[in-house]
């Protein structure tokens, strides 16, 4: 396998607002890119299932990914393409599921974003609809009594937060105080259902409150906001504050999934500064500060291009799975059960 395709690069700690920034861009395009390839395989009929894009959500994402360590957990949900990829994840794991390779890490039995890799803290996402919550939980709770250290956040949807799964999950971590870092991603739309069908207090942040945890609110379309704010928040959870609870407003640049054509999405709110585009504004500040200039996001989006390109050649050829030799059966198939010993 090359080796270029491993990962981007080393998710090393960077210490300089300059560094930092620029490193999540970097993750940002990187993950704008990949998505928008899939979108584009999926329109061409070479993608089968759903393809769900994070179009509008990489400043959140990436400031979750790269805010934490080794050792910690990691529950993305469906729009956090550039989050795993900023926490590790190489883009042969993306490549691989959404073309149902034998060789990705769920050997051709998934279609999209289901993958992971437990032992390295990465948790297969089982449902966008509050489900992660409560898993982390358990993983966070599991590594306290085995007297381990770590920190675990996951990512949720305005819509998710009406469920039963937040609601238990959030007030379970609540109580025993785990470092849970609960991202909340208000994109203004549960699929076709605007917010204000969703929730009827004021603001989501509200609900910290009611659930005796920190709340901090922040703007998902401003990636110098979402890498400060989520950063903090991450290092409260990690210096015993509880769990944190992070309301980041924006707005969802393209429909549910790429099945979905989003019509139903207020032009208003388009035209707001909710509807910025986090990847523009992001581009826009790196260029003003002088950290970079139009030609190296260039060079950088080519470079991007090049990996995605090789990526996709290499896996097209890869074999799916043979359900003659296969053991699928979820519970006693020793690859998953191997997957997650040591959690
Ligand atoms: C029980 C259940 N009902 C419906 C769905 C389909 N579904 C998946 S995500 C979603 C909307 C989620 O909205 P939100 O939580 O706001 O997240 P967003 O998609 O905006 O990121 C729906 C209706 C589902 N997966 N499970």
């Amino acid at each position: 396998m090359p080796q270029t395709l491993v990962s981007l690069e080393a998710t090393a700690k960077v210490s300089s607002p300059c560094e930092q920034f620029t490193q999540a861009f970097r993750w940002m395009l990187f993950g704008r890119l990949l998505d928008e390839k899939f979108a584009t395989l999926y329109r061409g009929g070479k993608i089968h299932g759903g393809v769900f894009l994070g179009r509008g959500q990489e400043a959140v994402s990436v400031s979750v990914g790269m805010s934490l360590r080794k050792g910690d957990v990691f529950a993305p949900l469906i729009r956090d393409l550039s989050g795993r990829l900023a926490f590790g994840e190489p883009i042969l794991d993306a490549v691989r599921t959404y073309f149902g390779s034998s060789l990705g890490p769920m050997r051709g039995r998934d279609g999209n974003v289901h993958r992971g890799r437990p032992k390295e803290g990465l948790v297969p996402m089982i449902s966008h609809l509050g489900a992660m919550i409560p898993v982390v939980n358990g993983m966070l709770m599991a590594r306290r009594f085995q007297k381990r250290e770590g920190v675990g956040a996951t990512c949720i949807g305005e819509g998710g937060t009406s469920t039963g799964a937040f609601h238990e999950a959030l007030n379970q971590a609540a109580v025993e105080k785990l470092p849970l870092i609960l991202v909340v991603a208000n994109n203004q739309y549960a699929y076709s259902t605007p917010s204000s069908r969703q929730f009827a207090c004021d603001d989501l942040i509200d609900k910290a409150i009611g659930y005796g945890v920190d709340g901090h609110a922040v703007d998902g379309t401003d990636l110098t906001a979402c890498l400060k704010v989520i950063g903090g928040a991450v290092e409260n959870a990690r210096n015993g504050a509880g769990p944190q609870l992070i309301i980041a407003k924006l707005l969802r640049l393209c429909g549910h999934g790429e099945h979905d054509d989003a019509h139903y999405i207020d032009p208003k709110l388009k035209k707001s500064t909710l509807g910025r585009d986090c990847l523009k504004v992001a581009e826009e500040q790196l260029v003003k500060q002088n950290w970079a200039d139009s030609d190296l996001i260039d060079r950088w989006r080519d470079e991007f291009h090049q990996k995605i390109e090789e990526a996709v050649a290499l896996v097209q050829r890869e074999p799916g799975p043979d359900p003659f030799k296969e053991n699928w059966q979820a519970i006693s198939s020793t690859h998953l059960v191997e997957m997650h010993n040591g959690i």
